[in-house]
């Protein structure tokens, strides 16, 4: 059979996942976003639908006032004796802790915290019933840097035993993290990744008779690195195993997909899947120790099962939102609303902006392609200075790029804006705006060009920003790019609101028709800025 990678494509880095009879169940970090962590079902390991997130109330995820890329660091996904268990790290708040839930859909318990530090924890249970909880370094004085283990009581949160034990520091790579435990016949086996996240990232192996050591690291390792290849993926590593109800077993695990050169991402670490076997001296196997590619054909059967499609145009029809929004950090409920009769969602101006670490009026979701077309109406009267609404493209404080209506000498403007770093770069579009408008942005790989459509016209193009100069490599971080609704007051008193009427999310698939449609029709306009050299020629497009 054939799948394609990543199985999650955009910012789902971390993956962890279980197995519940033939239902999997996978979870990804989610740092400053919130609600944190979302949690996947799949029947195939390939086809994924997103079913809750584990973390959807303040009282278990405070991310007030945090920097981007701080909060939930790699998550942990577990099933034992009727109850899911997700063990995390709030960075910036309580550190490890776990939540439970009967049904992964959710609501999970509030949290239980656990007093070890150390980031990527991860529970295990033995056949004798006893629990082991197990983290990266304790960044306690001078323990050795590497993974620890104690055991657990699942019930309270409560370390038991003399001490943490330390298990094994990895094969010599920086940050020996994201540990697992498994055991297979009369091994216990503890996978980690190791080199930090970045070009060097990998898997490696080790196992031992006695689930407190001394475990002996597996003389192959890595089992998986993509490093110093020319591969399409790169980065690989942060993994997870599983075995299916077949007796077949699979990684999980985090990479990137670059553009340009020198190599940059800007869709964050993304899912990926891939076979697993064991070696006749009993250790796994990644792909035959072929390197994971896009394109995946396996030589073992999977129930065929795709997910629910998700269609295109968000219309704000029901109470709750789509599972794909998210909030940058909490953002309060009189913030916020949907008209599910009218089809609204209503974003309130708050004071803050996308500059601060303050509560932003933003609903945003992840760029997940590389090309695709994102959309949407919305109505907005500025009414004082500095109110401001409209399509943002976001990866933190400091970079970021948005088209917006606002207003100049008493009359609503569009403006468009961009900030790499230090570096804003803002002007004034002269297109006509009215109440309602459209908005576009059209990613293009290594650029995002941005658009105002003006009432039964064609699409005009306000500006662009280079992917680059939003990517993991120049912005820093651990998250991926993300693009939304916006309203702010930039920091005064306001009680004015935008109102969105729907939102479109498409990317360009298969031949790419609607790509061809939408770009012939597309208009640039003059701007002492540099896209005029980046009219679209519809010919070259196909
Ligand atoms: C995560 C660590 C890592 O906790 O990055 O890639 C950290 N690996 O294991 C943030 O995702």
């Amino acid at each position: 059979m054939q799948y394609t990678n990543p199985v999650l494509p955009g910012f789902y880095p971390d993956p962890s996942v279980c197995r519940v009879g033939s239902d999997f169940y996978l979870v990804t970090s989610t740092f400053e976003w919130f609600p944190g962590v979302p949690i996947f079902h799949s029947e195939d390991l390939i086809h994924w639908s997103q079913i809750g997130h584990c973390l959807t109330r303040k009282e278990q995820l405070n991310l007030e006032g945090i920097k981007s890329s701080g909060g939930i660091y790699a998550p942990t996904i577990r099933y034992h004796e009727g109850l899911f268990y997700m063990v995390t790290t709030n960075t910036t708040g309580i550190g490890n802790f776990f939540v439970t839930a009967t049904d992964p859909a959710g609501e999970w318990s509030n949290p239980i915290p656990v007093a070890q530090g150390g980031i990527d924890p991860s529970l295990f249970w033995d056949s004798d019933g006893r629990a082991y909880f197990v983290s990266n370094s304790l960044l306690e004085g001078d323990l050795e840097q590497g993974i620890y283990l104690r055991e657990i009581d699942t019930e309270t949160g409560r370390l038991l035993g003399r001490g943490p034990t330390f298990l094994w520091k990895g094969t010599g790579g920086k940050f020996p993290e994201a540990p697992h435990l498994y055991r297979r016949g009369d091994w216990y086996y503890l996978l980690i990744a190791e080199g930090g996240t970045e070009l060097t990232h990998r898997v490696s192996i080790a196992r031992s008779r006695n689930v407190f050591g001394p475990y002996e690291s597996y003389e192959e390792n890595p089992i998986l690195s993509h490093a110093g290849s020319m591969h399409p993926v790169q980065s690989t590593g942060h993994g997870d195993l599983v075995e299916d109800s077949a007796g077949n077993w699979w990684i999980v695990f985090l990479g990137v997909r670059h553009v340009g050169y020198p190599l940059v991402h800007h869709l964050g670490r993304e899912t990926y899947l891939a076979p697993v076997s064991w070696n006749e001296k009993g250790w796994p196997i990644v792909n035959d120790e072929e390197y994971v590619d896009l394109k995946m054909t396996v030589d073992r059967p999977l129930r065929s099962y795709s997910g629910p499609e998700t269609p295109v145009r968000d219309k704000f029809l029901n109470d709750t939102l789509r599972l794909c929004w998210n909030f940058r950090r909490n953002l309060s409920g009189e913030a916020w609303s949907v008209d599910p009769r009218a089809g609204e969602l209503s974003l309130h101006c708050l004071p803050g902006n996308l500059d601060g670490t303050d509560e932003t009026a933003l609903i945003a979701r992840r760029l997940q392609h590389f090309e695709a077309r994102v959309e949407l109406e919305f109505e907005f009267s500025p009414k004082a200075n500095g109110e401001e609404a409209g399509l943002v493209a976001v990866m933190n404080e400091k970079h970021h790029c948005e088209i917006l209506v606002t207003l100049r000498n008493h009359e609503s403007v569009l403006l468009f804006r961009k900030r790499c770093g230090s570096l804003v770069n803002e002007y004034q579009v002269e297109i006509p705006v009215s109440r309602t408008n459209r908005l576009r942005l059209s990613a293009k790989e290594e650029t995002l060009y941005f658009y105002a459509i003006p009432e039964g016209g064609n699409p005009i193009q306000a500006g662009m920003m280079e992917t680059r100069l939003l990517s993991t490599e120049v912005a820093g971080g651990f998250t991926g790019l993300y693009v939304g609704m916006y309203a702010s007051s930039n920091g005064n008193k306001s009680h004015n609101n935008a109102i969105f009427h729907w939102f479109d999310y498409e990317p360009a698939g298969g031949p790419r028709e609607w790509d061809r449609s939408f770009v012939s029709t597309e208009q640039t306009l003059n701007h002492s800025d540099d896209e005029n050299s980046l009219l679209f020629q519809p010919s070259s497009m196909s």
